[in-house]
């Protein structure tokens, strides 16, 4: 095959691997959550340190929601699903969702 007719290796590669769709996880505010509770969460499931996840639950608070993550499919919902059951063990309304990217 003459060689104007072959493409580049790396363009082959981008058209045959696709991105997965992303997912934000984001957090949504309510009145009764403890703010301790909402920054120990923060740090347990996101990996949060400290003050970041300080932040983020102040953000939450003042503005009723904060992306905490962006992830596949499968870990969102696994985060998503960890939020609910802590603030579940806990009698907390927390609330959390996923949205697609
Ligand atoms: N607003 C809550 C309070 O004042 C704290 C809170 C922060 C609750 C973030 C939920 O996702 C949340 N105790």
């Amino acid at each position: 095959m003459s060689l104007k007719h072959q493409h580049a290796p790396e363009l082959e590669t981008e058209e045959v691997v696709k991105k997965p769709p992303m997912y934000r996880v984001i957090l949504l505010n309510d009145d009764f959550t403890p703010q301790d509770f909402v920054v120990d969460l923060l740090r347990q499931v996101f990996s949060m340190p400290l003050p970041l996840a300080t932040k983020v639950m102040l953000q939450v608070h003042h503005s009723g929601s904060c992306v905490c993550g962006v992830y596949t499919y499968e870990i969102a919902r696994i985060k998503v699903d960890q939020v609910q059951a802590l603030a579940q063990q806990h009698d907390h309304p927390l609330r959390c969702v996923m949205r697609e990217d």
